[in-house]
């Protein structure tokens, strides 16, 4: 294990000055534990006005290197994956270091064989199987830039990902099943393909056996391909600054943008997180349940546990199947050390009742993780009390796409907790809180808008295509300050709780999506005039998506024109997009100089009608009346 592992609180607290002291000096000696082609010749060059971010400048290496390479000549037998299929009766399967880097070199030896090469971007669209992690493997085997999309978005969607970044390759499968579901993968993607025309080659893997449409000389399938290969494949090298992959993420506006990040300051930062936030010593048995098509699945499912010689599980399926006792099974069958996973699954879980608890063996739990979203003190403690049994901390991670891996947790078992608090700043993360004037809030028992003002490894490069747009959304509003769009309170401890988006961006359980692109989605239906979009507080989901919407003439049946507005939603960005509520209405609450006062919207979604605040500025004070008299309560 590394020699970076922050072992008591005082080591945090020294780690955390000298990260502060001599940035350069501290990343730098992490930085030194891993394999280098070429050392670096700077630690850092940035600034957050253009902005430009540089780690590890002139340095060369190769993630995968990293993950597995380093990893062979001691624990080539140790596990990498444990993969959970969907359907608990079918077959566990495992993957040691030595077996993982051999798949991975093969299929890096396909996507070559096909013409891939350094720099191109390769679209991932696949269910949760050991081959989604090989084929992202593979991709960073070869310099090329991956792309995964999360296997609930429609055609709409992945298409718009596909084009953006030119992708000259898509890895598929048939098919996959996430509970009594099944997803026709590469029929889904053949739609999107229809309006790629970059993408030249499709590699396809049999998973359900699903009858596929296979285009001569662009679709070819997986299995076949493999045999045609050798099983050696040197690591590309990489500059430390060249492209790892591309991510979509929502924001406030427009379409989902491609946070990109870069091979050696995401490396670097991936691993450190994960070995101090999670402590981990071998041999534990680490368990993320996020999904690898967001950055939770990359950062802690593939990169950080790999880059760590860790062993985790790699789970098919979904929580609450065959019913919601089902992560409970799995910590049990695989004597799982630590789970990570979202709020959203613990209170779901929670609601299923504790009978899916009691009987299970989960004494191998030591340690617990929580992220994506504020967790509430009621999960919090139920989570403490019965699957921790109250003897396992929980970490409550801060972080996101754009900071490619955790920036405020506490760390296993050394940090002091507090429920509902994601606590103290890494190591090398200078959070700060900062006014609506722009004004750094100093001090504690103060809020604000949550910003970082010096660059870590990890941090976002730029957005894929249009570096401008990076600037605009993370480094304009605030000067020389990288911003979170998150609020966030600094208690009397100096212990930091994220108290949620500040900007048009909703959080559905854990994913993030931006209120412009399901009004964009919803306008699209026929009949439709102008919709609204906002967030309101949902038990289970965290917040839940409610929708204004008005139309050409009144519905005749107001509950199939809801059906179909979700059928379409469904279409363009994908069912985990769906509004919870819609309400028709004739008008839209707007100031005179035509903006929506989602304020207003957002009171009536909460059902807090007595307190809509000042509307005197409205075009329209009336329509207010309308939209209260209308409200969708809470069902
Ligand atoms: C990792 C991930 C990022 C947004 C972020 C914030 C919310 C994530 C949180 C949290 C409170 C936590 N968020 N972790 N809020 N406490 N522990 O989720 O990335 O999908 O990009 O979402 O999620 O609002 O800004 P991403």
């Amino acid at each position: 294990m590394s020699s970076f592992k922050i072992k008591s609180f005082e080591e945090y607290e020294q780690a955390y000055q000298k990260s502060v002291e001599a940035p350069e000096e501290f990343w730098g000696e992490i930085a030194s534990t891993f394999r280098w082609q070429k050392k670096w010749d700077k630690v850092l060059e940035w600034n957050f006005t253009d902005p430009d971010v540089k780690w590890f400048v002139g340095g060369k290496t190769n993630i995968t290197e990293n993950c597995l390479d380093r990893h062979l000549e001691k624990n080539a037998n140790t596990l990498a994956y444990i993969w959970e299929p969907n359907n608990p009766n079918d077959a566990t399967v495992k993957y040691t270091y030595r077996e993982l880097h051999e798949k991975v070199c093969r299929f890096a030896n396909v996507l070559k064989k096909h013409g891939a090469k350094k720099g191109d971007r390769i679209c991932i669209y696949m269910p949760m199987i050991p081959e989604l992690a090989i084929a992202v493997l593979a991709c960073a085997r070869i310099g090329a830039v991956h792309s995964v999309v999360f296997g609930g978005f429609s055609a709409h969607s992945i298409a718009d990902r596909i084009q953006d970044a030119q992708c000259s390759m898509v890895i598929t499968a048939d098919g996959g099943v996430r509970g009594n579901k099944e997803i026709p993968l590469k029929s889904v993607m053949d739609d999107a393909l229809e309006l790629c025309p970059s993408v030249k080659k499709v590699i396809v893997l049999t998973k359900t056996k699903t009858p596929v449409y296979m285009l001569r000389n662009r679709d070819f399938w997986w299995d076949e391909e493999l045999q045609t290969v050798g099983a050696d494949c040197p690591a590309e090298p990489m500059d430390a600054e060249d492209i790892l992959f591309i991510l979509y993420t929502s924001g406030s506006t427009g379409k989902p943008k491609g946070v990109l990040h870069t091979v050696g300051g995401y490396m670097v930062f991936a691993q450190y997180t994960f070995e101090n936030v999670f402590q981990y010593e071998q041999p534990e048995i680490f368990f993320c349940t996020a999904d690898i098509g967001w950055i939770t699945g990359h950062s802690y499912i593939v990169y950080g546990p790999l880059l760590s010689g860790a062993t985790s599980v790699l789970f098919e399926g979904i929580p609450t199947f065959p019913d919601a006792g089902r992560f409970w099974d799995i910590v049990q069958k695989h004597r799982v050390t630590t789970l990570y996973t979202a709020p959203t699954a613990i209170r779901s879980l929670m609601a299923a009742g504790l009978k899916y608890v009691n009987g299970k063996d989960l004494s191998s739990l030591k340690k617990l993780g929580s992220v994506g979203e504020p967790i509430n003190e009621e999960a919090w403690h139920w989570y403490h009390d019965n699957i921790g049994k109250g003897n396992c901390p929980i970490v409550d991670t801060w972080w996101q796409t754009e900071t490619g891996g955790i920036l405020i947790s506490a760390i296993a078992g050394i940090t002091p907790l507090k429920p509902g608090f994601a606590s103290l700043p890494l190591p090398g993360i200078q959070p700060c809180l900062v006014d609506e004037k722009g004004d750094v809030i100093e001090g504690n028992g103060v809020s604000g808008n949550l910003c970082i003002k010096f660059p870590w490894p990890g941090i976002i490069r730029t957005t894929y295509g249009d570096h401008e747009r990076c600037r605009t959304t993370y480094f304009s509003t605030y000067k020389n300050m990288y911003f979170t769009g998150d609020g966030c309170m600094r208690d009397e401890d100096g212990y930091y709780r994220i108290t949620g988006r500040v900007d048009d961006v909703i959080n559905v359980s854990g994913h993030r999506i931006g209120t412009a692109e399901v009004e964009n989605a919803i306008n699209m239906h026929t009949g439709v005039v102008e919709s609204a979009v906002v967030g309101f507080p949902h038990d289970i989901k965290g917040q839940g998506i409610y929708a204004y919407v008005i139309t050409e003439k009144a519905p005749s049946d107001e509950n199939l024109m809801r059906q179909d507005i979700l059928m379409t939603v469904s279409r363009i960005i994908g069912p985990i997009a769906k509004p919870d509520k819609i309400q028709f209405v004739s008008g839209l609450p707007k100031t005179r100089s035509g903006k929506i006062m989602r304020r207003i919207l957002r009171k009536v979604a909460e059902g807090d009608i007595a307190n809509l605040g000042d509307t005197s500025t409205l075009l329209d004070p009336t329509v207010v009346d309308a939209i209260k008299a209308g409200a969708i309560k809470s069902s």
